[in-house]
C-alpha cells in the first residue's frame, strides 16, 4: 500500500525491480522490449528505455539510441526493428524473411523492417542528456544529432503525402498502437482473409493469450500491407498510388513536433542553429491543430487519406497533441476536458488507470491490447503534456496511477483497465524504464 503513495522502501524496491528487469533484458548494444514476444531491437521502446537508462546505466542509454541509428537507412528512415541474426529463425513473426530489407534500396547491411515508428528519440536524448550533461553525454549528443535530423527530414521529405506539413503512417504497426479502434475504419479497405494465416506460424500467441492479441485477421491484413510496401521496393514515391493504408496519425505527428522542440534545445547546446527546428515545430502543430482537431469532438483524431474524413473512434491517440509545448489554449483545454472525461478518467485520485481507448465506447475490450488496456509509455506522453501545460494535479494523479500499477503487478507490457492485473510480457523494457523515470 506504501507503495502507492510512494513510501521511501516500496520505492527502493520498485527501483530494483525495474534495474533487474533492464538489465535482464539487455542484449550487447540494445535492450529487447521483451525477451519472449519482441526479442529484436525496437525503434520507439529503444527511445523509452534509454529515457530510464538515463538514470542509472547512462552509458548504456547512449549505446541503446547508436546501436538503433546504426540501422538507419540512407533516406534517414529509422526501421521499427533491427533484427538480432543470432536469434534463431521464427523467433519472432514476421521476421527478416518476410521483410528482405537487404533487397531494399537505401537499406544498410542489417536485417530490419522497412516501417517506422513514432519519431521519440530526439526526445529521448533530450532528456537522457539533461540527465547527465557530462562530456560524455554531450559527444554522444553530438554524434546522434545528425542522425536525428535525417530521421526527421525522412518523415518532412517523404512522408508528407498532401504537402501540408505532417507525415503520414503506412502500417498501423507505425503508430505503436497496432490494433486501436482507431485503424479498424481505415484498415477495413485492406484485402485480405484470416485464412492467409494458416501459411504461417505466428509467434505471439505462442507466449500471450491470442484474446489478448490482435486477430489472424488484423495479422493478414498487416502482411498484406507490408507486401504491398515491400514489393515496391519501400519506395515512398509511389505509396498514394495504390498502397492501402494512408492516415496521418496524431500521436505520430505530436511526436514529430515534439522531436523538433527537441532538436531546438539540442541545437542550441551544441551551437547548431535552432531557427529551422523551430520553425518546423510551428508548422507541424500549426497542421495538426487545421487537419486533425475536431471541433465538434473537442479531440484530435487520426485523418484517413484514403477517404479524406477523421476516423470517428476516440482513442488516447487523440491526447498526445498535449505534448507540444505550443498547442494552442484552445485545444489544450479541450484535451484536459478529453482526459478527465468519463472515456479517459484523469483526475488528481484516479480511480481506474487511463486506458487506451474510450472506456464508454461499446468497442472497448479491456483485455485485448491497445483497444482498452492500460500502457506506460503513452501514460507517461499525456503526464509530460499535462506537465507542460501547468496541469500539475492532474498529472501527479496519472503519476500516481502508473506507479500503482507496476507496485500492484510488476513490470508487465499492460495492464488491465479496470483491475490493474499485469497483461503481456512479465518483464517489459519501456515500463521498467519509464518507471524509473517517473520515480526520479
Ligand atoms: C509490432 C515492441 C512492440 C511495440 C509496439 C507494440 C508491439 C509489435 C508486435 O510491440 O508491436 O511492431 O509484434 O505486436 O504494439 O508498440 O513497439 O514492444
Amino acid at each position: 500500500a506504501t507503495a502507492r503513495t510512494g513510501g521511501p522502501a516500496d520505492v527502493a524496491g520498485l527501483r530494483r525491480l525495474a534495474v533487474a528487469t533492464l538489465d535482464a533484458n539487455w542484449e550487447h548494444d540494445h535492450t529487447v522490449p521483451s525477451r519472449t514476444l519482441y526479442p529484436h531491437q525496437w525503434s520507439w521502446d529503444s527511445a523509452f528505455i534509454a529515457v530510464g537508462l538515463a538514470h542509472v546505466r547512462p552509458e548504456r542509454a547512449w549505446r541503446e539510441l547508436a546501436s538503433l541509428f546504426r540501422a538507419q537507412w540512407a533516406d534517414g528512415r529509422v526501421p521499427h526493428i533491427v533484427f538480432n541474426r543470432a536469434l534463431r529463425v521464427g523467433a519472432y513473426f514476421p521476421g527478416p524473411e518476410l521483410w528482405r530489407s537487404a533487397t531494399a534500396e537505401g537499406a544498410p547491411a542489417l536485417d530490419t523492417s522497412g516501417l517506422v515508428q513514432p519519431p521519440v528519440h530526439a526526445l529521448a536524448a533530450w532528456l537522457a542528456y539533461r540527465r547527465a550533461p557530462d562530456p560524455a553525454g554531450l559527444a554522444a549528443l553530438r554524434r546522434l544529432y545528425p542522425a536525428l535530423v535525417a530521421q526527421q527530414g525522412y518523415l518532412a521529405d517523404r512522408r508528407d503525402l498532401t504537402g501540408e506539413g505532417l507525415a503520414c503512417i503506412v502500417h498501423p504497426w507505425e503508430s505503436g498502437l497496432d490494433n486501436s479502434p482507431a485503424w479498424d475504419e481505415p484498415m477495413a479497405a485492406v484485402a485480405a482473409e484470416a485464412t492467409v494465416m494458416r501459411a504461417y506460424r505466428r509467434h505471439d500467441t505462442a507466449h500471450a493469450d491470442a484474446a489478448h492479441r490482435p486477430t489472424d485477421l488484423d495479422y493478414a491484413r498487416y502482411l498484406a500491407m507490408v507486401a504491398s510496401y515491400r514489393d515496391r521496393g519501400y519506395s515512398d514515391q509511389v505509396l498514394a498510388d495504390g498502397h492501402p493504408f494512408l492516415v496521418e496519425c496524431p500521436l505520430f505527428n505530436a511526436a514529430f513536433g515534439a522531436a523538433e522542440h527537441a532538436l531546438a534545445r539540442i541545437a542550441t547546446v551544441l551551437g547548431a542553429d535552432p531557427g529551422p527546428h523551430r520553425a518546423r515545430a510551428a508548422r507541424i502543430t500549426e497542421a495538426l491543430v487545421r487537419r486533425l482537431y475536431d471541433p465538434a469532438t473537442g479531440t484530435f483524431a487520426p485523418r484517413d487519406l484514403r477517404t479524406g474524413r477523421l476516423v470517428p473512434a476516440r482513442t488516447v491517440l487523440g491526447l498526445a497533441p498535449l505534448i507540444l509545448p505550443d498547442l494552442p489554449a484552445r485545444q489544450v483545454d479541450a484535451l484536459v476536458v478529453e482526459a478527465r472525461s468519463a472515456r479517459f478518467g484523469v483526475a488528481e485520485r484516479m480511480e481506474r488507470p487511463l486506458p487506451s481507448h474510450d472506456r464508454t465506447a461499446p468497442d472497448f475490450e479491456p483485455l485485448r491490447y491497445w483497444r482498452g488496456p492500460s500502457w506506460l509509455n503513452v501514460g507517461w506522453l499525456v503526464r509530460r503534456g499535462l506537465l507542460t501545460h501547468g496541469r500539475p494535479e492532474l498529472a501527479a494523479g496519472l503519476r500516481r496511477s502508473m506507479i500503482g500499477l507496476v507496485a500492484g503487478a510488476g513490470c508487465h507490457e499492460y495492464f488491465h483497465p479496470d483491475t490493474g492485473v499485469g497483461l503481456g510480457s512479465p518483464a517489459f523494457g519501456w515500463t521498467a524504464a519509464l518507471l524509473l523515470d517517473l520515480l526520479a
